[in-house]
């Protein structure tokens, strides 16, 4: 086999949870790309309609339905339907996430259940109902959305980073418990990029000047720019595809340098060279 060719996944049928937008629809964008059948799912019925919109645009010919990944009776039915449909899933992307961004101490357990539920929860449900097919099939991938998070904390974000810390090590353990089936279990760790979860971030100041985070972030990253999703496209298919075959438990940060930088003064960046900043399409998103 060429080199080239082992990052094709022709044929195989690729799940990827939450791809109504953001990075979960440019994932199902690339893998298509590399010859994947897609299968995502959301929450609204609205999102649904837009995003069918939005890949038949593309020339992606996605399958996609309404399914909650923290429902285990609703993840097992969009399973078997995909199953009969177009055959078993063989690459699932565990993308589907929330955030909160609430201090701690203000925090109400039902905000944090909700977080855990989607955030960590959702991979395992969905992990464990396509394992079996994917033991049946020889093999198999799974990618889970990780983050920054995965290893570092911020204020206001303790759900979060408490799921995606433990969605490292879900995928440590599915890398440790099935790996001997030729399941790769493996994480994608982004950085800072722009999409409607992250929008509230780089939204500008009243008197138009640049948000302070928006500000925080560039001088912690040292191209000083928000990731896009087109960044992640490439890693999506590499771990998606035989070229990662000997890849498994590891989780690949694609943050632009944050984690190898101790960033500089905020104040130095010369905000004029951000002006103007295409924004993501700025979707309603649904933390509910
Ligand atoms: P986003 O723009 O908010 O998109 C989230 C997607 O998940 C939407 O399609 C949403 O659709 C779906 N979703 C949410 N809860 C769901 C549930 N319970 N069941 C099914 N679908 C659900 O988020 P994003 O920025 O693209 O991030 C995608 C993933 O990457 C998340 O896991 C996030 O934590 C992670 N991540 C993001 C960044 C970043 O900077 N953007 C960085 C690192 C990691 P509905 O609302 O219709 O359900
Ligand atoms: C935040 C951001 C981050 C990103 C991402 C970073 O509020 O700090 O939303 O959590 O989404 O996870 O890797």
């Amino acid at each position: 086999m060429g080199v080239m060719e082992k990052f094709r996944i022709d044929g195989k049928v690729a799940w990827i949870t939450g791809a109504a937008y953001g990075l979960g629809m440019a994932y199902a964008k690339a893998l298509a790309e590399a010859g994947a059948r897609i299968v995502f799912n959301c929450r609204s019925q609205e999102h649904l309609d837009h995003a069918m919109e939005e890949y038949k645009a593309a020339g992606v010919e996605a399958y996609g339905a309404i399914v909650d990944v923290t429902k285990e009776e609703e993840v097992k039915k969009f399973v078997a339907d995909v199953k009969e449909k177009f055959g078993p899933i063989t690459i699932l992307f565990n993308n589907a996430g929330i955030i909160k961004r609430i201090p701690m101490t203000e925090m109400s357990l039902q905000e944090w259940n909700q977080v855990i539920d989607i955030d960590l929860t959702g991979p395992f449900i969905c992990s464990k109902a396509v394992i079996p097919d994917m033991i049946e099939q020889g093999g198999g991938k799974i990618i889970n959305a990780c983050s920054m998070m995965s290893e570092l904390g911020r204020e206001t974000v303790s759900a979060y980073a408490a799921a995606k810390g433990g969605l490292k090590m879900l995928t440590k353990n599915i890398c440790s418990e099935y790996g001997q089936y030729n399941i790769q279990c493996n994480g994608i760790g982004p950085g800072y990029i722009a999409t409607p979860q992250t929008a509230p971030l780089r939204k500008p100041q009243e008197d138009g000047s640049m948000n302070p985070f928006d500000r925080f972030i560039r001088s912690k990253t040292p191209a000083q720019r928000w990731g896009t999703t087109e960044d992640l496209m490439g890693l999506a298919v590499f771990l998606a595809s035989p070229a990662s075959d000997f890849i498994n438990g590891q989780i690949v940060y694609i943050d632009g340098g944050i984690l190898a930088y101790i960033g500089q003064d905020p104040s130095n960046l010369d905000e004029s060279k951000f002006r103007g900043v295409k924004e993501e399409e700025n979707i309603e998103v649904n933390d509910k």
